[in-house]
């Protein structure tokens, strides 16, 4: 693969600061280094910065640094979109508001090549709140609103191509507040909350997404939040929840991603080094990214048993 490296230091998806700092923490912890070890080409493209800034207005006034925002997505979608042509975009955050030009920039380039995009979203939270909605009034809790093509977002460019629902899938729930619940509720989104991870495993449900990504031809944009993990392993977040996936669990789901073949670029999203110890949470990010990229313990496949 020919992996670029695109650093999106946005830290205006929510009020607490830290995540500007995340594509430094991750050169830091050798990501560039580890991906090429594994035989990739890599090329660290830098930092972006957002587009100018404009005025833009919402009904919502309780919208943390909706200017900046958008300023940021606008950029981000452009250097995503261009990066994709080139190779495998990975995207260095930066908070979850990256998203909103992320996937934006990953869904122009899936219909320029009219293949369909599917998202999976690794988060214990479900990003569906839209800028109306949202209580908190932080954007970073709005990508999946945005990319789904919920209403309200009339400050951001317009989604080039809102990624229909049964394309969507959440992996490592816990935290939902209650407008999202109410928009999950008739949707055709599929939901994995911890509980269904805890009694079936986490192999399953990804591998009946991975299963209809492949059957559609699709190509697939990962994005993965720091909180998706457990705390007792990713301190480093400002937003940890209990419970989340085990070190195993996060490895494996990269592992299947890897082997599937089908993720076309990946976002790293909410790490914030100023929580972190001795850059634990980095490192683990970057391991993870390397599990994606074709790390493994043997190089054979897996050997399967049969119960007795
Ligand atoms: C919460 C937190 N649902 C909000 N969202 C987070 O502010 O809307 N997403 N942390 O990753
Ligand atoms: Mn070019
Ligand atoms: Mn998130
Ligand atoms: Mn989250």
């Amino acid at each position: 693969k020919r992996c670029l490296l695109i650093g999106a230091p946005v830290d205006s998806g929510k009020r607490r600061q830290g995540c500007m700092m995340g594509p430094d923490a991750y050169r830091t912890a050798k990501l560039a280094e580890t991906v090429a070890a594994l035989g990739h080409e890599v090329s660290d493209l830098g930092n972006i910065s957002p587009a100018t800034i404009r005025q833009v207005s919402n009904s919502n006034k309780q919208v943390y640094a909706l200017p900046e925002t958008v300023a940021w997505a606008e950029a981000i979608a452009a250097a995503g979109q261009e990066a994709a042509m080139h190779g495998f975009p990975i995207f260095l955050g930066g908070d979850h508001s990256l998203s909103l030009g992320s996937v934006a920039g990953m869904a122009a380039h899936a219909s320029s090549q009219s293949r369909p995009l599917f998202i999976l979203w690794l988060d214990a939270h479900t990003d569906l709140h839209t800028p109306l909605t949202s209580g908190s009034g932080n954007l970073h809790g709005t990508p999946l609103g945005y990319i789904s093509g919920a209403a309200g977002f009339d400050a951001f460019p317009p989604m080039p191509k809102p990624v229909p629902a049964h394309q969507i899938c959440m992996i490592g729930l816990r935290s939902v507040d209650a407008a999202e619940k109410a928009m999950l509720q008739d949707s055709e989104m599929t939901a994995v909350d911890m509980r269904t991870i805890d009694e079936q495993g986490i192999a399953r449900p990804l591998a009946e997404f991975l299963g209809r990504v492949a059957a559609a031809s699709g190509l697939l944009h990962v994005s993965l939040d720091v909180d998706f993990l457990d705390p007792s392993i990713a301190p480093a977040v400002g937003t940890t929840v209990p419970g989340g996936a085990t070190f195993r669990e996060a490895h494996l789901v990269m592992e299947m991603l890897g082997d599937s073949g089908l993720v076309s670029s990946l976002d790293l999203v909410e790490l914030n080094p100023f929580l972190d110890d001795r850059g634990r949470t980095a490192s683990l990010m970057v391991d993870l990214t390397a599990s994606l990229l074709g790390r493994r313990v043997f190089d054979r496949p897996t050997q399967s048993f049969n119960a007795r």
